[in-house]
């Protein structure tokens, strides 16, 4: 195999049906997530080529329309010659079938991940058109395809026509909107994103990305790989750094073990939280698992046995953990291997038991030996993960004490605190609003047995790097602990909490929209396991009102003002009011638009991307005014707000 490839080798056949009737299976789902993906498994080919050594450039190309990208590679071409069997090109087996792939045994293909070609199928499936074009031995060769069925057969250049020395592969796609509905279009931001980080893990690869809407170009190399991709992330985040420089792997595996190729970089700072960015195969894993869960045993491991081999221990009585051992451990983690499996279909968190002792193995040892070589930057993470030990012992103290007095004893709740009479958290709600006014409407609206409301009167305090104790000693934020009942911090038990939903509910302004962040910064950083747990939510009151007639309709935002009035255009003139606050709207419109259960648009605040999360978080709070409104809008980075049916 390898260079001698020819089309015999594709083996499996199996035509495309299944894939146009259970999308899901093949592709995650149909909505924004899957439509990229698409994208993903195109490009993953061209990676594969240029990561086997055939070709350096990779050009995607968004249409102004945005429904059609182009990607475009100079490997070798997909092979053209005809399958013994079927009498097919090759090409055309492996856009028309499932499965397509050649045995694997060829170990740079194990490196590179993904078997070639396979998912390109899935996506001609999916496709409303797809045209494919292939550059080879001197010939220009096309087919095109309308939903996974060839239009025609496959077209030879004249011989002396488009002679080129030139070779590669161009795949031109539009997916059908019978799967994605009618709307979908691709996202530029994401593409970008996507190539810019792909441009990381896969180093020395020139990517492209033209976006036709705009006429621009970019272009995205990184000779450093991983390495570059810490250091920007440092840059952002401006931490200090608790050691001078980073701990660097490029490992290869041999035949025949848990992975193709283990790329780490690796870096303490004094933040106090671990951030790791982790790829299985060049792709983002944002929920990690089983490589990253070998990364961590690693460094815990390694560091301890540094500890040991120089007779070094902690401060007596001291307990240190493995998660002191990662405070403000920032780290990228690129995991190769030739068949990744992952937990759940869109949670990319993969699942190979192997992988863990895979980069378990190669990971300590590495960096035993690196402790060994820099004796002094070795003391230096151990006194920073003593640190790490020691502040953690301290913050125990203090949320301790509160959750002692939280818990759901009536006596000591805010005073502010309307609750309701259930006594069953995952049945109670809990609204925290904005101010007195809106707060006497949410009470007189709500359903007494199922919601609470507590009002906030005061300033929130900006609990981004507070310490515990500040945030503490902030009035509205102690409230809010006490009213959960769920304690904070590295205490904080979801088991615990006096809600099953916890919803923030401010007036649709800018004030509105800075208190919704403040409060989402608390939570981020002080009760996480909220957020991960999903029980945060956003309300989303109206801000205007248009009657039509004897018809009433609501609008969150002008955009969906304008897009009613849009479509009621050929009725009666319209009656417009807006809001001034919720404090203005009489009870009843208040729990008619936003508190009841089936009326109401609630959103889910979600955090799928520790990494992103964090530095949207920052920009958030940072003087940059637009960017909160962009994370209020839609979801932006990590941190995100998902429409939810509720
Ligand atoms: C532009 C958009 C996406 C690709 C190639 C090159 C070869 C290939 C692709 O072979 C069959 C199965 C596994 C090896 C391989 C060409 C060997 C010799 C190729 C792409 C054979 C497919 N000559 N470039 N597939 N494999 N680019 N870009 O899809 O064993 S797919």
């Amino acid at each position: 195999m390898g260079k001698n490839y020819t089309a015999k080798d594709i083996t499996v056949l199996e035509g495309l049906d299944p894939v146009r009737k259970r999308p899901a299976m093949y592709i995650g789902g149909t909505g924004k997530d899957g439509l990229h993906h698409l994208i993903s498994e195109i490009v993953d080919n061209s990676v594969d080529e240029a990561m086997n050594g055939h070709g350096s450039s990779i050009s995607v190309t968004l249409s102004a329309d945005r429904r059609t990208l182009s990607v475009t590679d100079d490997g070798r071409g997909i092979p053209v010659d005809l399958h013994p069997k079927a009498k097919i090109p090759a090409v055309t087996v492996i856009l028309t079938t499932l499965h397509a792939g050649g045995k694997f045994s060829n170990k740079s293909y194990a490196r590179a991940g993904g078997l070639h070609g396979v998912g390109a199928s899935v996506v001609n499936a999916l496709s409303e058109h797809l045209e494919v074009e292939i550059y080879r031995d001197g010939f220009t060769y096309t087919q095109s395809f309308v939903r996974g069925k060839p239009t025609g057969k496959l077209k030879k250049s004249n011989k002396n026509k488009n002679k080129t020395d030139k070779t590669g592969t161009k795949i031109t796609f539009t997916p059908d909107p019978e799967i994605f509905g009618k709307r979908a279009r691709f996202d530029s931001a994401r593409v970008y994103e996507d190539l810019d980080n792909r441009s990381f893990v896969h180093k020395g690869v020139r990517f492209f990305f033209t976006d036709e809407g705009t006429g621009e170009t970019k272009k995205f190399l990184q000779n450093r790989g991983i390495a570059a991709l810490l250091e920007r992330q440092l840059k952002l985040q401006g931490v200090p750094l608790s050691v001078p420089e980073p701990f660097e792997l490029d490992y290869e595996y041999e035949e025949g073990e848990a992975g193709g190729k283990l790329e780490v970089v690796l870096i303490w700072t004094e933040a106090t939280d671990e951030r790791i960015r982790s790829y299985v195969n060049g792709v983002v894993t944002p929920a990690h698992g089983t490589h990253v869960t070998g990364f961590r045993a690693a460094v815990a491991k390694a560091i301890r046995s540094y500890m040991e081999s120089h007779k070094k221990s902690f401060a007596k009585g001291l307990k240190v953990t493995n998660e002191d051992m990662r405070e403000g451990m920032m780290a990228v983690v690129s995991f190769f291997l030739a068949e990744p499996q992952f937990q759940g279909q869109t949670k990319a968190k993969l699942n190979n038991p192997d992988a863990a002792a895979g980069v378990e193995g190669a990971l300590r040892p590495a960096l035993e030996q690196w402790f060994n070589a820099k004796p002094s930057i070795a003391d230096m993470v151990v006194a920073r993960v003593e640190l790490a030990a020691r502040a953690r012992q301290a913050k125990r103290t203090a949320a301790k004490a509160v959750r002692q007095k939280g818990r759901r004893s009536r006596r000591d709740m805010p005073d502010k605190l309307a609750q309701c009479s259930s006594r069953t958290p995952e049945k109670c709600e809990l609204f925290i609003v904005e101010g007195d006014s809106a707060g006497g409407s949410a009470k007189q609206g709500r359903n007494s047995v199922t919601q609470a409301v507590l009002p906030l009167r005061g300033k929130v305090l900006n609990a981004e790097q507070a310490p515990l104790k500040r945030v503490l000693e902030n009035r509205e934020l102690s409230d809010v602990i006490r009213a959960l009942g769920c304690g904070i911090g590295q205490e904080c038990d979801v088991e615990k909490l006096n809600y099953g939903k916890v919803i923030l509910l401010m007036d649709a302004d800018p004030d509105g929209d800075h208190i919704t962040i403040l409060l989402l910064t608390f939570f981020y950083r002080h009760m996480r396991n909220l957020i991960l747990a999903g029980k945060l939510y956003l309300a989303r009151p109206p801000l205007y009102r248009i009657q039509l007639g004897k018809e009433t309709y609501w609008a969150a935002n002008d955009a969906e003002r304008d897009a009613l009035l849009q479509k009621h255009r050929k009725n009666r003139k319209p009656t417009i009011s807006r809001f001034k606050g919720l404090g203005e709207m009489e009870a009843r419109t208040l729990a008619d638009t936003t508190m009841k259960p089936g009326k109401r648009d609630l959103r889910q605040v979600t955090m799928d991307d520790h990494w992103e999360a964090d530095r949207t978080i920052r920009e958030l709070m940072g003087r940059d005014a637009e960017h909160r409104f962009a994370l209020i809008d839609q979801s932006t980075g990590g941190l995100s707000i998902d429409d939810v049916d509720i």
